[in-house]
C-alpha cells in the first residue's frame, strides 16, 4: 500500500523509518506500543477518504490517532496496521452564531485561545489541552474539569463530519440545534472511539467567556464530607464550574515531581479543588457558602490568577507526577455518588489483596462521581489488580469506564457493566457500518 499512499498524501507524509514512526506507536502512558505498517498524515477529508479506501482494498486495517493522549491504547496499533493520524487537519472556521467549525486534528488548547480572543469558551478543559484534538476529545467522548457546568464532548457537538469505512463521508454540519429527523448519528459517533468513522471536522457549540473566577481549595475532614459538602456547594453557587478531589497520596507525588509547597501547615483525609466562574467577582459568594460547609478543616483561596494557578496545580499535575514515579495500572470509574465514599474506603484492601504492595493514587471529578484509581507498582499482576477493582465497581453499580473509553485496556471487562443485549446491539452498529473490520481493530469489542 505505501506507494498508494504517497500518491494520495505525498512521499513526506507516509512514515515508513522506525525513528520517525516511534512517537505515534507507543501511548501516552508507556503501556500501550506496537509497530504501525507505517504512519499516515493526510491533510484533508478527501485525503483521509481515499485512505481508506487503499487500505480497504489492500485488506490493510487501520488506526485513527489525534494527539495520542489517550489513556486506554485505543489509538496505538497492536501491529501491522496504517496509523492514519488526523493531526494536520489543523482548520478552524469562523465563529458564527456561537459555533465553529473546526477540523479533527485542532488542539483543545488552539480552539480555547480562539474562542476566547473572541468573547466566548469552549464547553471542556483537561489537563492534555495542549495535545489533545478535537477529533480523539470526541471519539472518547472526553469529560474533564467542566462537566459540572457544561457536560461532556458530546454536548457540545451540533455537527460532525466523518469518513466511514467504505470511504463515504457522512456529513451533517448545518449546526441544527433541533433536528429530530431519525438516529443520531452525531451522537453515535461521540463515545466511538475510532472504531465507526474516522472524524474529520466537527461543528462545535461555544459558550459565553466569563472572566471573573474564584477558586478555593478546601481541607475536609473525609471522603464522606467532600462527598457531603457538594448539595452545599451546587446549590449555593449557581457560578460554580469544578469540584476535584485528591487525597494525601496523590498530593504527596505531585509535591515530589513537580516541587510543590504543602498547601496547608497539616496534612488531611481529603481535599477539594472548588472553581467558580461568572461575569462579576463570585470570591464573596464562595467564601460565604465554604464557611458553613460541613466537614471542613481548613481552606484557601486564591485571589490572583498566579495563585488560582498554582492550587489547580495540586489536581492537574496528578497524571504526570505518577508517570513520573513509574508506569501505573489507569482505570477511570464512576460510581453512584452515594456509594463513592464507600468504594474508596473497600478498594485499597481489594488492591492488597490482590497485589501485595501495590500503591493507589485516587482523584478525580467528584459532581459525577468519577474516581481515576491509578495503581503503581503492580509488578505482573495488572489483570488481577484491574479484576479486582472493576469487579467491585459492578458490584456498587458503577461503570468500568466514565471517560477515558475503552479502548483495548478495558476490553475483557466490558460486560462487568454492560449487559449482553447492550454488546450484541454496539456488535450490530460496528458490523453495519464497518463490515470488514477495517478501523481500530480491538478497540471496544476486542
Ligand atoms: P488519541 O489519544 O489520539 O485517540 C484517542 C481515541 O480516539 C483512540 O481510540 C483513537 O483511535 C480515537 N481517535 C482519535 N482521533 C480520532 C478521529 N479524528 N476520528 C475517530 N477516532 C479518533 N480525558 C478526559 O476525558 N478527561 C480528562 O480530564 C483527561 N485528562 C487528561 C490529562 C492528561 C495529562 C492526559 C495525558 C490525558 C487526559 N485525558 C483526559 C485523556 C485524553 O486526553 C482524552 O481522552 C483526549 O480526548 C484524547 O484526545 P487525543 O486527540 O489525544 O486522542
Ligand atoms: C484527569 O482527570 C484525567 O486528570 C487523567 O482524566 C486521569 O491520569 C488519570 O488517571
Ligand atoms: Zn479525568
Amino acid at each position: 500500500v505505501i506507494p498508494d499512499l504517497q500518491a494520495i498524501v505525498g512521499d513526506e507524509h507516509v512514515l515508513v523509518d522506525p525513528d520517525l514512526k516511534a512517537s505515534y506507536e507507543t501511548d501516552w502512558t508507556g503501556r500501550f506500543t506496537g509497530t504501525a505498517l507505517a504512519v499516515v498524515r493526510p491533510r484533508t477529508t478527501e485525503e483521509v477518504a481515499a485512505v481508506l479506501l487503499v487500505c480497504a482494498s489492500a485488506g490493510a486495517k487501520v488506526m485513527v490517532q489525534g494527539g495520542n493522549t489517550g489513556l486506554v491504547g485505543g489509538g496505538v496499533p497492536a501491529g501491522g496496521e496504517v496509523l492514519v493520524s488526523l493531526a494536520r487537519l489543523t482548520d478552524i472556521g469562523p465563529i458564527e452564531a456561537g459555533q465553529v467549525t473546526v477540523g479533527a486534528g485542532v488542539t483543545l488548547a488552539a480552539l480555547q485561545a480562539k474562542a476566547l480572543a473572541e468573547g466566548f469558551d469552549f464547553g471542556v478543559d483537561l489537563a492534555a489541552r495542549d495535545s489533545c484534538t478535537i477529533g480523539g476529545m470526541i471519539a472518547t467522548n472526553a469529560g474533564g474539569i467542566r462537566v459540572l457546568r457544561y457536560g461532556s464532548m458530546r454536548r457540545q457537538l451540533v455537527g460532525i463530519e466523518a469518513v466511514l469505512a467504505d470511504g463515504s463521508v457522512l456529513s451533517r454540519m448545518p449546526g441544527l440545534d433541533k433536528d429530530g429527523t431519525g438516529y443520531d448519528l452525531v451522537g453515535l459517533l461521540a463515545g466511538s472511539e475510532g472504531t465507526l468513522g474516522v472524524i474529520t471536522q466537527a461543528r462545535l457549540r461555544l459558550w459565553p467567556r466569563l472572566t471573573q473566577r474564584a477558586v478555593a481549595l478546601l481541607a475536609a475532614e473525609s471522603v464522606e464530607a467532600i462527598v457531603e459538602m457538594l448539595p452545599a456547594l451546587r446549590g449555593g453557587l449557581p457560578s460554580l464550574a469544578a469540584v476535584e478531589f485528591f487525597l494525601p497520596p496523590g498530593l504527596g507525588l505531585v509535591r515530589k515531581h513537580a516541587g510543590l509547597p504543602a498547601p496547608f501547615s497539616a496534612e488531611h483525609p481529603a481535599y477539594l479543588l472548588v472553581e467558580c466562574t461568572d461575569r462579576v467577582d463570585p470570591l464573596d459568594q464562595l467564601a460565604a457558602v465554604v464557611e458553613e460547609l460541613p466537614g471542613l478543616v481548613d481552606a484557601t483561596v486564591a485571589t490572583d490568577a498566579a495563585g488560582q494557578r498554582a492550587l489547580w496545580g495540586y489536581r492537574e499535575k496528578h497524571t504526570e507526577s505518577i508517570s513520573a514515579e513509574g508506569v501505573p495500572i489507569k482505570l477511570d470509574v464512576s460510581l453512584p455518588l452515594t456509594l463513592l465514599a464507600s468504594f474508596i474506603a473497600q478498594v485499597g484492601p481489594k488492591i492488597e489483596a490482590a497485589c501485595p504492595g501495590a500503591r493507589p493514587i485516587m482523584f478525580g471529578h467528584v459532581n459525577e462521581g468519577n474516581v481515576h484509581v491509578n495503581i503503581l507498582d503492580t509488578g505482573s499482576l495488572h489483570d488481577e489488580v484491574t479484576d479486582a477493582v472493576l469487579q467491585l465497581v459492578a458490584s456498587l453499580d458503577g461503570s468500568i469506564s466514565s471517560e477515558h473509553g475503552v479502548g483495548r485496556a478495558k476490553v475483557p471487562w466490558l460486560g462487568l457493566t454492560r449487559s449482553p443485549v447492550e454488546i450484541a446491539a454496539m456488535r450490530a452498529v460496528k458490523n453495519a457500518l464497518d463490515p470488514t473490520g477495517l478501523l481500530n481493530p480491538g478497540v471496544i469489542l476486542g
